[in-house]
């Protein structure tokens, strides 16, 4: 995500805007207008703080449905729309305290009542935002880390049994470090990795505790998850343990094949890992047999090679005749 400032708590939002007025000072010494300037600092202070919330906070509108499905999912969109209206709130309340002041200034008010009443409703006005402003920060904190995918770029999902060698595969054939992220459907978390390819990047995703297990095992966030997922996949590669050393059954895993299958309407690369075992035998016609663990860089490249057959490559950007032809 893009950059989003820090959202500042209440009390260091309304504790820095009186101690900057305090030290304002003005020459000819006039209680009124030495008010006047006190009241319009604190309040400038803060509106500025409050309107920056508002307006540098992404609007969904703009984002990827896949964005916005996960930050729905996340933190409820239309909860981050109301906080983000009470700010403005707040904003505008303040804001017409600066007219008020200014009037009952001119009236004549003596000039320490009227300040105590724009600091009293100003604290009060920031006291009911105080926990808005809280859970904004903590949602801009998350959104912050959330996965660092391309949505618009083609993505490859593995999908399999725990140990069934996933993280194997993806370190031999993505180019660089995976990196790790946070998804909010599993405690745990997401891995990217990337595939340079000649004419564009793949973007490889290995998902623990998502698409490896049924769906009837899942909540309902997982699944929601997945179905966040699927909005982006182009491809998917299924590892299969035939030689059951990863501790499920060779049932079990056909099971999830069949539920994946199911689930995705992207095509599916079926990988049998494991193939230096003893235990090995290719289980299923048109897998693709493999040792994650062992495989020759020529293997792996020719692997490289099927999974980009899957994968449709983005398109070419249009070439529009000029305006005026
Ligand atoms: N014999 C053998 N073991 C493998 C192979 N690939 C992975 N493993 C082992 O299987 C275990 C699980 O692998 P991992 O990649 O972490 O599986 P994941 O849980 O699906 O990500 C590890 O101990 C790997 O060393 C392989 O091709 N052959
Ligand atoms: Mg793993």
């Amino acid at each position: 995500m893009d950059y989003i400032p820090t959202v500042p708590r209440a009390e260091e939002l309304v504790d820095r805007a009186f101690r900057q007025a305090a030290k304002i000072e003005v020459r000819p010494k006039s209680a009124r207008r030495d008010t006047q300037a006190k009241i319009d600092s604190a309040i400038s202070y803060i509106e500025s703080r409050l309107s920056k919330v508002v307006k540098t906070f992404p609007t969904f509108e703009q984002l990827h449905p896949f964005y916005r499905e996960l930050f729905d999912l996340m933190f409820g969109i239309d909860n981050v729309r109301k906080r983000l209206g009470a700010v403005q709130w707040a904003h505008d309340g303040i804001h017409r305290l600066r007219s008020t002041s200014s009037r009952r200034l001119s009236a004549g008010e003596d000039p320490d009542r009227v300040r105590r009443m724009v600091y009293g409703r100003t604290v009060s006005i920031i006291d009911d935002i105080a926990d808005d402003l809280l859970r904004l920060d903590e949602i801009r904190r998350k959104m912050k880390k959330a996965p660092v995918i391309d949505p618009d770029a083609p993505i490859l999902v593995i999908c399999g049994y725990p140990n069934v060698g996933k993280s194997t595969l993806m370190r031999r054939i993505s180019t660089g470090e995976p990196e790790v992220a946070h998804y909010p459907f599993t405690t745990k978390e997401i891995h990217i990795g990337h595939l340079e390819l000649p004419t564009f990047r793949l973007q490889v995703i290995d998902t623990p505790g998502l698409f490896d297990r049924p769906v009837e095992e899942m909540n309902l966030i997982e699944r929601q998850g997945i179905a966040a997922l699927r909005h982006i996949a182009d491809a998917g590669i299924v590892v299969m343990d035939p030689t059951e050393m990863c501790g499920y059954l060779w049932e079990k895993q056909v099971h999830l094949l069949d539920l994946l299958r199911e689930w995705f309407t992207i095509p599916l690369l079926i990988l049998e890992n494991k193939a230096d075992s003893d235990l090995f035998v290719q289980r299923l016609e048109g897998s693709v047999p493999l040792s994650a663990d062992r495989a020759s860089e020529g293997e792996i490249a020719a692997l490289v090679d099927r999974i980009v057959g899957l994968v449709p490559a983005p398109p070419m950007p249009e070439w529009m005749p000029p305006k005026d032809l």
